[in-house]
């Protein structure tokens, strides 16, 4: 290996997309033999203990009765602090510009000696928290204070350029998946029993249950489905619009077809059981969940939007529509369900698309392409 980088992890350890991502790249990061410090307010979800180079560093909460709250952007700012000097860090790579990269620009001034920054823009930073007036000025300040900027798609890239005034190189790098780790060999009799019947297919969406995520259409269209077998819904997380949907269920009088795991660990052992997944969110400037499908050979049937195009292969991998469109999910639903070389085929080729694009090792050489840049210029 050439030589080791010591890279500062800074992101969100909860249930979510780039707390996700960031997690994996610093387990990658490990892998290839760099010391990765991961900074967070707790462990991420997906972040074992004892990995070999990787030190957890939890952001401790600074509260004091004059303050309305926790302090959680300065206590962030001094850990990146405390952990630059202590270990020497080449490189603070931020996931999300708000609050991370400002949080970490900051450090850097303030830490003895000044490190660059690298901040991952992953969508909803940007996109929905960042249409805010006063947001978008602090994401276009904490944007341009990094030394590069990279994004999870090239929507995402375009999307950077058309409304910030960005000054800063973009480096597009998909996200990635392990497919040792989705894959369909998890499939499994006993647990796929406690979500289905054995005669039942299994249509699954997997969210935040967030108003982005458009579960209201996942209903909708499971509600039109012809296929000749019976069919049921499995809805995997947890988030705000759950009553919505039991609700909207229990009108269509479907609740008794419709599986609620709540929040989930293991996602994958899931989604291996699915024949089909739905995800017609609104905005979404990759999407995880589908290239997790793709990866357990599992087809999808989604929304156009964004960044999706990028991850699957239309007609190849899954289908896809405008994000109102129930009536033609529906349908595309019912042709997969209907006939299982259908759901074969797309599966298998989204399998395959998954291996060969979104490879989780040559991501990793891309990320470290892009600390390597960086400190060539710092
Ligand atoms: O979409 C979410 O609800 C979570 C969100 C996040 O910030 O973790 O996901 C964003 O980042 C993911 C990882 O890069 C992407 O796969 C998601 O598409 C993106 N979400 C949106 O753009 C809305």
């Amino acid at each position: 290996m050439m030589n080791k980088l010591r890279i500062g992890i800074v992101c969100h350890p909860s249930i979510g997309g780039s707390g996700l991502v960031a997690t994996q790249l610093g387990l990658g990061l490990a892998k290839f033999g760099h010391e990765v410090h991961i900074i967070a307010h707790k462990r991420p979800f997906k972040l074992p203990e004892d990995i070999e180079n990787v030190v957890f560093h939890c952001v401790d909460e600074v509260n004091y009765p004059l303050f309305e709250g926790p302090l959680h952007t300065y206590s962030l700012t001094a850990k990146i602090v405390e952990v630059a000097e202590e270990y020497q860090l080449d490189i603070v790579h931020a996931h999300y510009a708000i609050p991370h990269s400002l949080c970490a620009h900051l450090a850097s001034n303030i830490a003895r000696y000044p490190f660059p920054i690298v901040t991952t823009i992953h969508g909803t930073d940007v996109t929905i928290v960042g249409q805010d007036d006063a947001i978008k000025r602090l994401n276009t300040f904490s944007m341009n204070q990094s030394a590069l900027l990279t994004t999870v798609s090239e929507f995402q890239r375009q999307y950077m350029l058309q409304e910030f005034d960005i000054q800063q190189p973009i480096n597009v790098v998909h996200n990635f998946i392990d497919a040792d780790d989705f894959t369909p060999a998890l499939q499994d009799e006993t647990l796929r029993a406690t979500l289905a019947q054995d005669d039942e297919k299994i249509l699954m969406h997997v969210s935040n249950f967030r108003p982005l995520k458009n579960t209201s259409t996942v209903v909708d269209a499971f509600s039109q489905l012809t296929c000749s077998e019976p069919v049921r819904l499995v809805l995997v997380g947890d988030g705000p619009d759950i009553g919505k949907i039991k609700q909207q269920c229990q009108q269509l009088n479907i609740l008794d077809r419709v599986t609620f795991t709540g929040s989930v660990n293991k996602v994958e052992r899931y989604i291996a059981n699915a024949d089909c997944l739905i995800q017609p969110s609104f905005r979404e400037s990759f999407c995880m969940v589908i290239l997790e499908a793709m990866s357990c050979a599992v087809p999808t049937v989604s929304s156009n939007v964004d960044g999706i195009p990028e991850v699957v292969d239309e007609g190849v991998t899954g289908y896809s529509f405008p994000p109102e469109n129930s009536t033609s999910m529906a349908a595309a639903i019912s042709h997969i369900l209907s006939d299982s070389s259908i759901q074969q085929r797309l599966g298998q080729a989204g399998r395959e698309r998954a291996i060969t694009h979104f490879n989780c090792d040559n991501k990793i050489k891309q990320y470290v392409d892009c600390y390597r840049q960086t400190l060539a210029r710092f």
